[in-house]
């Protein structure tokens, strides 16, 4: 080519290219989302009711039917870690979240979100986005008292403008332990009529409200329903009265049948066994009470999910905002205090205490008396649902919350790590009411914001950090019914429970972590069985060896090491059953 003809190709190439660019900067500005992030807690990949649930979620079925339900995606399987990955793009290990928000002193195990990370709102508002947080927090420590307080991984340090929640993670639904408003530990405003699910969409509602159209948002919105304690209000709690008699066993049926009408499983993935017979449940009408107000908390989480809604409607955001659903793990076996033999008290005795002031704070994440004196009650017999109790709805309806899989929170078997994805967004969005089987995982939301919000992910943090490249991938190509090309297995590493998926196979592990013990391998063909019911591992060796070897590459590289189970002192605790 001669050199004049260089140059024009040179001249033509550059032109094109700045054209494209301003094509697209004139497009960003008009088109680049909104982002919201709702998430949710302890619940169970069937409980709504767009996966089969018996809840009556009209506003997420709204969702769903004018947006996309992801079959497939996967969260870490507990709270910290979920949100860990969720805020960063990262595994939870990399964030140094890979446990909970304990610091035991190994990189991965801080419980406290590192400097080699950078959250959604770091990324997003350099972009000009403005940034939100509302709801549970729970990727630092929690504080006991104001003395010493040290706030450099709350929500204001780590990218977000405004924030209303909780620093802790679970707590009271009438009196939360660590609320918190921007940067100041507040007590609930207006005690005597404060439910924390509520709080947490006027407080959605309000920075919606409130925000200066001229710029694009993110907002995370963490819900703690419906993790325990079992707290609801009556209202919420009546419109369930009698739903779940039937017990869990023909409930279980019941959705695993609504589950294959909606298409949300295939008819492959089998009912796995239950837990116990409902005919041996020890106080039936107790057992079905508790459930109902597992349900109120979810009806009442989706009701601010409504309220949400309407509120983008009114201001004629709706069309243009991403809203993304999903659980941060499977439904939760824990039931510490349902499983105490006779009714007692957190206390431990009957008396009341002293009011707590209107200015008082709570620190605690179980409450021993209501913020009017009561003493909270906890064991067999009580009835969850009001302020003066502190209950679990326990393993047999964690069961019910996960059919048709195998095993709850805390374990990488599908049950632990299914969550629903639902992703609604008109302008954006072009399936309406379909179903997307691809595999995903919380780090491509990090991966899906940053191609949105057209954002530069950063390579170092303020401080000059290097921070992690990003392990996920956007879901936009999904929202056109594209492949999502993913170039990565995911892995999954928690309390010394291992799992990676190459395609459809999954290879996965128990450990024994109180034992100070990891399992063995076991290898599904999840289009085939996605229920985890046959183990092939003896049949595909060479496929254990070859996954095996990839998920010990991942664990070297993104602080996995050393595992649970080496550095945990055993303890008399006992794991769930199978
Ligand atoms: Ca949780």
């Amino acid at each position: 080519m001669s050199s004049v003809a260089t140059r024009h190709c040179v001249v033509f190439c550059l032109s094109l290219f700045a054209a494209t660019a301003l094509l697209r900067s004139v497009a960003s500005a008009a088109e680049r989302p909104n982002i919201i992030v709702i998430l949710t807690d302890d619940m169970g990949f069937s409980d709504i009711g767009c996966f089969g649930g018996e809840m009556e979620t009209p506003n997420l079925n709204a969702l769903a039917d004018g947006g996309l339900r992801f079959t497939q995606f996967y969260n870490t399987g507990r709270c910290c870690p979920t949100r860990a990955s969720l805020l960063t793009g990262l595994y939870p290990h990399q964030a140094s979240i890979g446990w909970m928000e304990t610091d035991h002193h190994l990189p991965g195990y801080r419980g406290d979100l590192n400097r080699n990370c950078a959250t959604i709102a770091e990324v997003l508002r350099p972009a000009g986005y403005a940034t939100y947080a509302v709801g549970k927090w729970h990727v630092t420590h929690p504080f006991n008292s104001l003395e010493g307080l040290s706030k450099h991984n709350w929500p204001l340090q780590r990218g977000f403008d405004r924030y209303f929640g909780t620093i802790r993670g679970g707590g009271s639904y009438f009196d939360p332990g660590n609320l918190v408003s921007d940067n100041e530990p507040i007590p609930p405003p207006d005690p005597e009529h404060f439910y924390y699910t509520d709080a947490i969409s006027d407080h959605a509602v309000q920075f919606i409200d409130q925000h200066d159209a001229q710029k694009p948002f993110f907002m995370y919105v963490a819900y703690t329903a419906a993790h325990w304690p079992m707290h609801a209000k009556p209202a919420d709690i009546a419109k369930y009265e009698g739903r779940f008699d039937a017990g869990w066993d023909q409930l279980r049926e019941e959705r695993y049948d609504r589950m294959l009408k909606l298409g949300v499983i295939g008819p492959s993935a089998k009912l796995s066994p239950h837990v116990k017979d409902w005919t041996n449940a020890a106080d039936q009408q107790w057992e079905a009470d508790g459930m109902e107000v597992y349900a109120a908390m979810v009806d009442c989480m989706d009701q601010g999910v409504g309220r949400i809604v309407d509120a983008l409607r009114k201001r004629g955001q709706l069309d243009n905002t991403l809203i993304l659903y999903l659980q941060d793990n499977g439904g939760c076996q824990e039931q510490g205090n349902k499983m105490r033999p006779q009714p007692t008290t957190v206390a431990g005795n009957d008396n009341p205490a002293p009011p707590m002031g209107p200015d008082e704070l709570q620190f605690a994440l179980t409450p021993r008396h209501t913020r009017d004196g009561r003493p909270v009650r906890i064991g067999h017999g009580v009835t969850p649902g009001p302020p003066d109790t502190y209950m679990e709805y326990g393993i047999e309806w964690a069961n019910l919350s996960n059919t048709p899989f195998r095993l709850y929170k805390h374990f990488v078997h599908e049950g632990g790590i299914s969550t629903p994805l639902i992703a609604h967004w008109p302008a954006g969005i072009s399936r309406h009411g379909e179903l997307e089987p691809q595999p995903g995982h919380l780090i491509d939301v990090m991966a899906t914001c940053v191609d949105l919000a057209q954002a530069d992910y950063p390579g170092e943090s303020a401080t000059g950090e290097p921070i992690h490249p990003a392990e996920g991938v956007s879901l936009t190509p999904a929202f056109r019914g594209e492949s999502l090309n993913r170039p990565n297995p995911i892995f999954w590493e928690h309390e010394g429970h291992r799992a990676i998926r190459v395609g459809d196979w999954k290879l996965v592990s128990r450990a024994r972590t109180y034992q100070g013990k990891t399992g063995p391998w076991q290898l599904y063909d999840l289009s085939r069985d996605r229920s985890e019911m046959n183990d092939l591992a003896k049949q595909f060796p060479e496929r254990v060896n070859e996954m095996s070897a990839q998920w010990q590459a991942w664990a070297e590289r993104a602080n996995v090491l050393p595992l649970m189970p080496e550095w945990r002192p055993k303890s008399k605790r006992d794991e769930a059953a199978d």
